[in-house]
């Protein structure tokens, strides 16, 4: 209970590259940003990848298959990829990164829900296609049905992939739970609250008790838990909240770009020593990888 992991996310799937010059775009640059980030303590790096040459999100397996391989050559941090792609992708294309490369641990989606990044501010340095990238997003729906948890749910199984189930709003625990009563959940589950998202719940203290309580009346000691906080001070507050509740912590800039209130971060590196810091304020002990392993019942 007093040991904590912080997870990094590296880069995303819903932000464009011109949003900071710190997010990392080319599979060395997500390397590199995964290595500072795990010399900096974060135990699990959560990966997306980019087209190299634009910085648009992307699913490509031989991306995913080069970044993982330049992480696990460099350092010992849970790599993590996500199945959560971005705009336009597939469950199929977003599932192959589990079944081809078998990670120990990626993210599952547990609902469908709308997923906005319209008020993202334009600037002039955009290209036309990240513009239209975030205006798209009024009319995305960020699918998870159930038939595509339940083919996930196969899929992580024949893969021996652990499940990190993002939930952005309260019903999605209800589908978790919907899931592990057909079956296809192995217990404990380990669950990131994603909140703050334009189109699901808000990252608030009280909504965060509310899902944390909802988590431990459907699972009971079932389950470890993290917090994701989308935006700036969402990122550190939630984190806060975290290390006082007992949970995990997320950081990174696929979630928030800033450091501090007027200051952009320079990398995902700075984000995890200010995670670290305020863990070690409130007495939580760090876990480097090898421990949040043994948390998380990894193989
Ligand atoms: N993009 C985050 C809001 C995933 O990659 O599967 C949620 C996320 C999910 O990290
Ligand atoms: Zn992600």
């Amino acid at each position: 209970m007093n040991t904590v992991f912080v997870s990094c996310a590296i880069t995303g799937g819903m932000s464009v590259p011109s949003q900071s010059p710190a997010i990392p775009v080319t599979p060395d640059e997500i390397v590199e940003g995964a290595v500072g980030a795990h010399g900096a303590g974060a135990a699990i790096v959560h990966i997306h990848v980019r087209e190299p040459s634009t910085g648009k999100p992307s699913a490509d397996l031989g991306l995913f298959r080069e970044v993982l391989a330049g992480i696990a050559e460099r350092c010992d941090a849970i790599v993590q990829p996500t199945t959560g792609g971005g705009v336009g992708m597939t469950i199929d294309e977003r599932a192959r990164v589990v079944t081809e490369l078998q990670p120990e641990m990626a993210t599952f989606n547990c609902g469908s829900f709308n997923f906005g990044i319209f008020k993202v501010r334009h600037r002039p340095e955009m290209a036309p296609w990240e513009v239209e990238y975030l205006e798209g997003t009024r009319d995305y729906v960020f699918r998870n049905t159930f038939a595509d948890m339940e083919r996930l749910s196969e899929l992580f199984r024949e893969a021996g992939t652990k499940p990190e189930y993002e939930v952005y709003d309260v019903g999605h625990l209800y589908n978790l739970a919907h899931l592990a009563d057909a079956g296809l959940v192995d217990f404990p589950v380990h669950v990131q609250f994603v909140l703050g998202v334009l189109g699901a719940n808000a990252a608030t203290l009280e909504q965060l008790v509310h899902m944390h309580r909802t988590a431990a009346g459907l699972f009971g000691d079932g389950f470890t838990w993290c917090t994701a906080g989308v935006g700036y001070p969402a990122e550190f507050h939630l984190a806060a909240a975290a290390l006082t509740m007992g949970g995990h912590v997320r950081v990174g800039l696929e979630d928030n770009l800033r450091v501090e209130s007027g200051r952009r971060a320079a990398s995902n590196a700075e984000l995890v020593e200010k995670a670290l810091a305020l863990a070690r304020l409130l007495d939580r002990v760090p876990a480097q990888a090898g421990e949040a392993r043994d948390l998380l019942g990894l193989r």
